[in-house]
């Protein structure tokens, strides 16, 4: 109890001590943003105190305090961005100067310090373990090729599946989750998840788990002295973290017993590889590192990024498809004229199905996977726009306000894929620079080509087969989301119709 007490009284007077010295810095001079207000040690908390989310909140914040403006968690210095100039500044401008992480409790156990892609600070070693990745992703190497063969054959059984599910009010994001895990397996581990394999659902859950107690605006994250009190989110996050590290051991250790030097077909097998090169040639290690944690984060955070992401982009799709089934018969017969259905849907008829691809970037636009990104840190003073920004800021990009920007794009809150076609519908285009759902710059999305592959493909294949409706009696799917490090859509239930032209081809 002493020991918290102590803690206690350090972290206040630390807390005091550098709020003091913020004010210090902003009178040396410099015209630093406009701040909401805040006060020793709880910040600006009174001001963020409200039933909407922080992306709606710092966006109706934005009329009172302009586009660029900053307030305190606890005694961390935040600036939130909400334009798309600034926002270009920080991610493309001045990529690198603000390219740092801030340093959490739930992001810092989740990724044992920092020592993954997403939450980890820039650093030699990170850069190397990102080139890594990147070679993972793109190694079914001449490869798209074959990856779209991976996705096609997970879009099969899913379709398949779903053949078993029709009339019936179901669920259907654990077929959806379950292809796209297998797509990032393949990748990270060279196998796949069969139906009903309880590894799977233990995923499933650890990873739900995740995102609903990681870095989500939470109390812990703010007043780190928090986690030394009982606290059933960070309970509930550290179980998830040990299923989650059990369960990738496992996969290390079948791996480490396999491995061979030309074993290459892999993201675990390309880790150990290179880790291996850096052990044999001390020359080559230079500054960077590549220990067992390292390995067991990046694969984690691949994994986890892979399978929350594109599943809640798919889980949205099908939200917007039920609110507007007139767009989702257009979106068929455009499958049905293009495709048929002698043959399944594959990547190159991307360039010809205009309207789903338009679809799938408002979706990514209405509803961003990350509607705030992961805040990035200034490793240095400097500044955005007209203001100074001094080193260690917290830098939010509000990627919500950036969508539903009125002044780039006309009714941001109305769905409609239209606004990415021309006037004749035969092309796709972009109708403002105000639009960065995979980020930009030094920290952008690693798995972006992946993402835009198993979304249009899961689709296609999904939308020539079926036809998805509200179950009778069901309410529509609610379309504001549940915060978190994603924007997931709520639960909801579908039924599934098989499309009478399927049924019939070839008759
Ligand atoms: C999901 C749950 C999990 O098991 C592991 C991770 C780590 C990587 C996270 C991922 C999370 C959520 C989505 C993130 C991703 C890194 C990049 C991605 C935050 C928490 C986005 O920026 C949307």
């Amino acid at each position: 109890m002493s020991l918290l007490v102590a803690a206690l009284i350090l972290t206040v007077g630390f807390a005091i001590f550098s709020f003091t010295g913020f004010i210090q810095r902003k009178l040396k001079g410099g015209r630093l943003p406009k701040s909401l207000p805040s006060f020793p040690l709880i910040g600006s908390l009174l001001s963020l105190k409200s039933d909407l989310p922080p992306h709606l909140l710092f966006h109706k914040l934005q009329k009172t305090y302009g586009n660029l403006f900053s307030l305190m968690m606890g005694s961390q210095y935040v600036v939130v961005v909400n334009s798309q100039q600034h926002a270009r500044e920080v991610l493309l401008k001045k990529g690198k100067i603000f390219a740092g992480r801030p340093s959490w409790v739930t992001t810092d156990l989740m990724s044992r310090d920092g020592k993954d892609i997403a939450f980890a600070n820039y650093s030699p070693t990170w850069k190397f373990h990102r080139k890594l990745v990147y070679s993972a992703l793109s190694l079914f190497g001449d490869g798209i090729a074959t990856l779209e063969e991976k996705i096609c054959q997970e879009a099969t059984m899913m379709c398949c599946t779903f053949e078993h599910l029709l009339d019936s009010p179901v669920d259907i994001k654990p077929e959806v989750t379950q292809a796209v895990t297998n797509v990032i397996c393949l990748l990270c581990f060279n196998s796949r998840y069969e139906k009903d394999d309880p590894e799977f659902q233990n995923m499933l859950d650890y990873s739900q788990g995740i995102v609903d107690t990681v870095a989500k605006d939470s109390l812990i994250d703010t007043f780190p002295w928090l986690q030394y009190f009982p606290n059933e989110s960070l309970r509930t996050l550290k179980r998830c973290i040990t299923v989650r590290d059990i369960l990738l051991q496992k996969k290390f250790e079948e791996h480490k017993a396999n491995y061979s030097s030309d074993s290459r077909n892999d993201l675990v097998n390309i880790l150990l590889k290179a880790k291996m090169n850096s052990e044999n040639n001390n020359s080559s290690v230079g500054e960077v590192e590549l220990s067992d944690d390292h390995l067991l984060m990046i694969v984690a955070d691949i994994f986890g990024a892979g399978v929350e992401t594109t599943s809640t982009v798919l889980g949205w799709a099908f939200v917007y498809l039920l609110h507007y089934p007139e767009l989702q018969r257009k979106i068929q017969e455009e499958i049905d004229s293009n495709i048929g259905f002698e043959r399944t849907p594959k990547m190159s008829d991307r360039s010809n199905l205009h309207l789903l691809h338009a679809t799938i970037s408002e979706i990514l636009r209405i509803q961003p996977v990350s509607p705030l990104l992961i805040p990035h840190v200034a490793l240095e003073d400097c500044s955005i726009g007209e203001y100074t920004i001094p080193k260690g800021a917290h830098v939010v990009i509000n990627l919500w306000a950036i969508h539903h920007d009125e002044k780039e794009w006309k009714n941001p809150d109305v769905f409609d894929p239209g606004r990415f076609l021309d006037d004749g519908g035969k092309h796709i285009y972009s109708p403002s620079i105000s639009y960065l759902p995979f980020g930009a710059g030094v920290r952008a999305c690693v798995g972006e080509v992946l993402a835009k592959m198993q979304i249009f493909l899961l689709m296609s294949w999904f939308f020539q087969r079926f036809t998805a409706e509200i179950p009778p009696g069901h309410p529509l799917p609610d379309l504001r989301g549940k915060f978190g490090v994603v924007l997931q859509p709520a639960k909801f239930k579908v039924q599934l119709k098989l499309r009478k032209e399927w049924k019939n081809r070839g008759l």
